[in-house]
């Protein structure tokens, strides 16, 4: 297991209602949270608030599902991830400056 300095903030597990999940990440310098992990074949909800006005963060990209959104700023705006292979997935704002990452298990 990688070790993580920056505490277990970094990480979160989707909540699970009524047969689906969901999780927030803010957009601010950065993905907080940036490791989301998901329960795999359970219909998965990313809710993105871009808080950065930064054109840098507008943009978020997950190359493995050929998803590439604009994040409106102070808006939420939700991506539907496909969780129904296990695995680990990146994501990145437009650039390939800023990391995520999505873990589907
Ligand atoms: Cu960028």
């Amino acid at each position: 297991m990688k070790m993580n300095f920056f505490g277990s903030k970094d990480k979160v597990e989707a909540k699970v209602a009524n047969g689906s999940q969901q999780a927030n990440v803010s957009v601010d310098g950065g993905y907080k949270t940036n490791t989301i992990v998901l329960k795999q074949g359970v219909p998965a909800k990313l809710t993105f608030n871009r808080k950065d006005p930064s054109s840098c963060l507008e943009q978020v990209v997950f190359p493995e599902f050929q998803i590439k959104e604009f994040l409106p700023q102070n808006e939420d705006h939700t991506i539907d991830i496909d969780t129904s292979k296990a695995g680990e997935y990146q994501f990145a704002c437009g650039m390939d400056m800023f990391h995520g990452k999505v873990v589907v298990k």
